[in-house]
């Protein structure tokens, strides 16, 4: 008989945390990074200080999930995704189904979550309107509500996973409201409970009525499901995963946790920078009249970079290749959409911007992010309030953020508390070393 999620979980569970504790036990002591004064006051770069086993991003391959290149699982759904970064494992085709099957059964919005949704100022942004939302359905808490009963440490896991379903079950449909709210589309859609959860986001938003969509609802859901998967994780060191973990780490709930790390995706660095990016792109069809030559196209990064601006959607912390999550939605975009003027200026941009950026010589890393892609194919669709981009990826991204939380709730990681220093001790002690 197929297992579920939590079956599965339960018996892989004391296997980790007996692995940890041989770790502790044998290991403790065994050094596995310096931190250079650089590092303390760059942002910590490079520094090894957190475990995270959903994923792992070096700066040669970029991102794999549990040991799989994220181009070998493009044709997986969302949710395939979600029980490998929990499991380590692909699900069975029956397991996949018990997943969906689970996922709906938590589909239900509260409905105080769309009064205060349609209370909210009409101006404000699509990433404050999905963090409230999350925020405001910390009410449901089953972590919370056991918490308070006592429940014992070796119990944590379990009402962390049932509050991790039920954020994944309602968030596309509290996404997908938030748009049609946001602006103007029409009444919200309700979930299917039919189509899987990528397809019914991509319904709920109501792409398949916008032009030029008509007859276009496979290539969408096709769309919709790649562009979940993409953003799924990206290790444990990224703004949004390591708020939600430092969150997460004091026992606040997954709907705290999520929210925390929802507000670090906001940020222009991080998650904003796909609206951002197709902006800077349109800026330049708009611009030079059409898709701009590279001649054009390098006069006006040039520009951006003189004006003190980066170049969004180039540059990473950690990667010195292009991202293949931007691969990904090349292939894509080459596939489904070669003669569109803004996917084909995208392509240019591939093109030029890294030379720029390269004798510009700031960035260590001038290649492609995952953001400087991800616009222009929902741009395509019709999705062309830019705005809404980053609720997409945080729809995503709370996959990986819940998956860390729950493994992280099963090992009983330590609450998260570095040692800041000051800067007169950095003085004092530069001069001792
Ligand atoms: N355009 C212009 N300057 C850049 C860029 C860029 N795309 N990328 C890095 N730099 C600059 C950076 O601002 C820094 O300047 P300064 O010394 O004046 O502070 C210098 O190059 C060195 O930065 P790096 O060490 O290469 O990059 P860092 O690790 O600090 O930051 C990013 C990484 C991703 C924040 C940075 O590359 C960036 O701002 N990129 C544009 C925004 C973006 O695309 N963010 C999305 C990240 C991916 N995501 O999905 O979240
Ligand atoms: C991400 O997907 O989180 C971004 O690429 C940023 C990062 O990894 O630092």
């Amino acid at each position: 008989m197929a297992k579920t999620l939590k079956q599965r979980l339960a018996e892989q569970i004391p296997l980790l945390r007996e692995e940890r504790s041989t770790l502790m036990k044998e290991h403790r002591d065994k050094e596995i990074s310096k931190v250079t004064v650089e590092q303390a006051i760059g942002g910590m770069r490079g520094v090894r200080g957190l475990v995270c086993d959903t994923s792992v991003v070096e700066p040669d391959t970029g991102l794999v999930i549990r040991g799989i290149p994220i181009k070998d699982l493009t044709e997986k759904l969302p949710e395939e995704i979600f029980w490998l970064l929990l499991t380590s494992e692909l699900p069975t085709k029956e397991e996949l189904a018990g997943l969906q099957k689970e996922l709906r059964k938590y589909s239900k919005v509260p409905d105080y979550v769309w009064k205060v949704l349609k209370a909210m100022p009409k101006t404000s942004h699509p990433m404050a309107m999905l963090d409230t939302a999350i925020l405001v359905m910390e009410n449901e808490s089953q972590f919370r509500k056991r918490y308070d009963k006592g429940m014992p440490k070796s119990e944590y896991w379990e009402p962390t996973l049932e509050d991790a379903m039920r954020i994944l079950g309602t968030i596309h449909t509290i996404a997908a409201g938030i748009y049609r709210i946001k602006f103007k589309k029409g009444p919200v859609i309700k979930p299917s409970l039919k189509l899987d959860w990528g397809a019914d986001y991509a319904r709920m938003l109501g792409l398949e009525s916008l032009k030029p969509n008509k007859g276009k609802k496979e290539d969408i859901y096709a769309m919709m499901r790649l562009y979940l998967v993409l953003h799924s994780d990206h290790e444990g060191g990224n703004v949004s995963a390591f708020s939600c973990h430092t969150v997460g780490s004091a026992l606040s709930d997954p709907y705290y946790a999520v929210s925390a790390g929802l507000n670090g995706l906001a940020g222009p660095l991080h998650g904003l920078a796909n609206q951002e990016c197709l902006g800077w792109v349109l800026d330049t069809v708009k611009k030079f009249k059409g898709v701009p030559t590279e001649e054009e196209l390098a006069k006006y990064a040039w520009e951006t970079l003189n004006s003190g601006k980066v170049v969004p959607g180039y540059g990473h912390a950690v990667l010195r290749i292009t991202d293949p999550r931007f691969d990904a939605f090349r292939a894509f975009g080459q596939k489904y959409m070669p003669n569109d003027p803004v996917f084909q200026t995208v392509d240019r941009v591939f093109n030029v911007v890294p030379k720029v950026l390269a004798e510009h010589g700031k960035a260590k890393d001038p290649w492609p992010n995952v953001d400087a892609g991800s616009g222009a194919i929902l741009h395509h669709y019709g999705l062309k309030e830019f705005s809404y981009y980053t609720v997409l990826f945080s729809v995503s991204r709370a996959m990986g953020m819940l998956s860390q939380l729950v493994l992280n709730r099963a090992l009983g990681t330590a609450i998260t508390r570095p040692k800041s220093v000051s800067t007169e001790w950095l003085k004092n002690k530069v001069k001792t070393a």
